[in-house]
């Protein structure tokens, strides 16, 4: 059993002074093989001491020498993203070559999109050419918490941990208690890369307590949150007292729009999206809705790719999808299902129970149902399982109402070779991102939701604005 009861506070690893101890169970045998601390207030209040005394330091800290320390974290980080890989893999089940290539290594896209935007980013400005008295000042906010899920581990602590200091903040990370072990080991590179003590801290913990203290923290100055939507409200009422603020990127329900002249191969390609990472992905496109000349045709395609993948183990080779994270995202996946065969949509493909042979560890059976419709839980509700839910609509006003009949708007995804219908539909979704037949953002577009789906942008030149204050000043003496 790893013994991994440490939290990294001021530059160094050290034991935790409250709180209770938890078993990191592997999700593929649901047996424990390491232990971790989970924090209590005084571990919450050394962390965010460490933070508060380093800011004025490190708020002074020049753009160059943020601009050094990021490129070293960034090349420490990619030497040990094999191992970053094997880590992210044990303590989420993710096959092994997935969770190196797509988990740890395109971290690196995220790295180079906050050094183009922090080279980029002017942080002292006249207003206008004609105002030089009237001065704009970006600083940074201060102390900021990152509390991140363990769904995309890494990239989720990339695209929070980076960018605050790249603007100047200093951080405490609360990982999910999930997914520990990966972010003690970007606290090591991050040690080895040489961050100042005190500027980066790491402690473990649950919702109710670190993540609850840290929302409340007097001495906390903004808390960028990503996870439920249920927890990002608990947040922002925690947060409210001090009148933080709370940057959310919560849940979603994408739907994808498959047009009668989309691609041949567009839902064979959606159902696999949807059931990458065993479907726990915040922008899964989990509702498929399909043109009605097309939709038996895709019914049948769908439940053909879904019965081909294979379901088991990280070490297995791919294309192949691991175990759901555990117990509890295992029973909401199988009440949501039952709930779907219960309203009556058709199962296709899959359904309750594990799959053959897998008696042993959180594995869920790629389902399909088809003939949904809009009212229904499994149309609804965020599964975060590899279940594909699919309709037939007539018109693409029908379409569009359908896509937008959800709390969610993270992204949505249209399939169809008319121009003109495209840029349509991307405009009337609502919806943070759209990807139009497959092409997928670039590095540095902003990332994020609207509605419930929450309320900030990461990555970029937006992910480096959330953590920074914009200052006016009038009466500026010219220099
Ligand atoms: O998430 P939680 P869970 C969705 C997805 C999933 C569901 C539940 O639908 O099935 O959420 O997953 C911390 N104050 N997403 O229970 O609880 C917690 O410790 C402060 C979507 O695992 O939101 C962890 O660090 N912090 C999502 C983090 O929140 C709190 C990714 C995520 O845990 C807290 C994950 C509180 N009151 C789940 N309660 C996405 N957007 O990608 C919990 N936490």
């Amino acid at each position: 059993m790893l013994d991994k009861r440490q939290f990294y506070i001021n530059g160094q690893w050290v034991d935790a002074k409250a709180g209770t101890e938890k078993p990191v169970i592997d999700p593929s045998t649901e047996l424990p093989f390491a232990t971790i601390a989970l924090g209590g207030q005084a571990d919450t209040d050394a962390a965010v001491a460490a933070a508060r005394a380093a800011f004025p330091a490190w708020r002074k800290s020049t753009k160059a020498q943020r601009l050094d320390l990021i490129r070293a974290i960034r090349d420490v980080y990619m030497r040990r993203s094999d191992e970053m890989g094997a880590v992210i893999s044990r303590e989420v089940g993710a096959p092994l070559e997935m969770s190196i290539a797509q988990q740890a290594r395109t971290s690196k896209s995220h790295f180079t999109g906050f050094l183009d935007a922090l080279e980029a980013f002017d942080f002292d400005h006249p207003l206008r050419a004609d105002t030089p008295h009237d001065r704009i000042l970006y600083e940074p906010i201060g102390v900021a918490a990152l509390i991140t899920p363990w769904n995309w581990p890494m990239k989720q602590i990339v695209l929070k941990v980076i960018p605050a200091l790249a603007s100047g903040c200093t951080a405490v990370l609360k990982p999910s208690e999930q997914a520990p072990l990966s972010a003690m080991l970007f606290a090591e590179i991050l040690h080895e890369a040489g961050v100042p003590s005190g500027v980066f801290n790491m402690l473990n913990g649950d919702g109710q307590g670190v993540g609850a203290q840290l929302s409340a923290h007097r001495d906390v100055d903004m808390v960028s949150f990503t996870g439920s939507t249920d927890a990002g409200r608990a947040i922002t009422r925690a947060g409210a007292d001090t009148v933080k603020r709370v940057c959310l990127e919560l849940g979603g329900k994408g739907a994808n729009m498959i047009f009668a002249d989309a691609d041949a191969d567009a839902v064979q390609n959606g159902v696999m999206r949807c059931f990458n990472n065993s479907g726990q992905s915040c922008n899964a496109p989990s509702r498929m809705l399909v043109e009605r000349s097309r939709y038996d045709e895709a019914v049948a395609q769908a439940k053909e790719t879904a019965e081909a993948f294979t379901v088991g183990g990280m070490s297995e080779a791919a294309p192949h999808i691991g175990p759901v994270v555990n117990a509890s995202q295992f029973d909401k996946i199988q009440n949501l299902i039952a709930a779907g065969i219960d309203e009556g949509a058709r199962l296709v493909a899959g359904g309750l129970g594990r799959p053959d042979g897998l008696d042993q560890g959180f594995y869920v059976r790629p389902t399909v149902f088809a003939d949904c419709t809009p009212d229904m839980a499994i149309m609804r509700t965020e599964i975060f399982g590899p279940v594909l839910s699919m309709m037939p609509f007539d018109t693409e006003d029908e379409a569009i109402a359908i896509a937008n009949d959800t709390d969610y708007g993270l992204t949505n995804y249209v399939q169809t070779a008319d121009p003109a219908r495209a840029r349509c539909i991307a405009r009337e979704v609502r919806s943070g991102m759209v990807e139009i037949n497959e092409q997928r953002r670039s590095t540095g577009a902003p990332f994020g939701g609207m509605k419930q789906s929450g309320n900030g942008r990461e990555g970029g030149i937006w992910g480096l604005e959330e953590f920074l204050e914009v200052r006016a000043i009038s009466g500026w003496p010219a220099e």
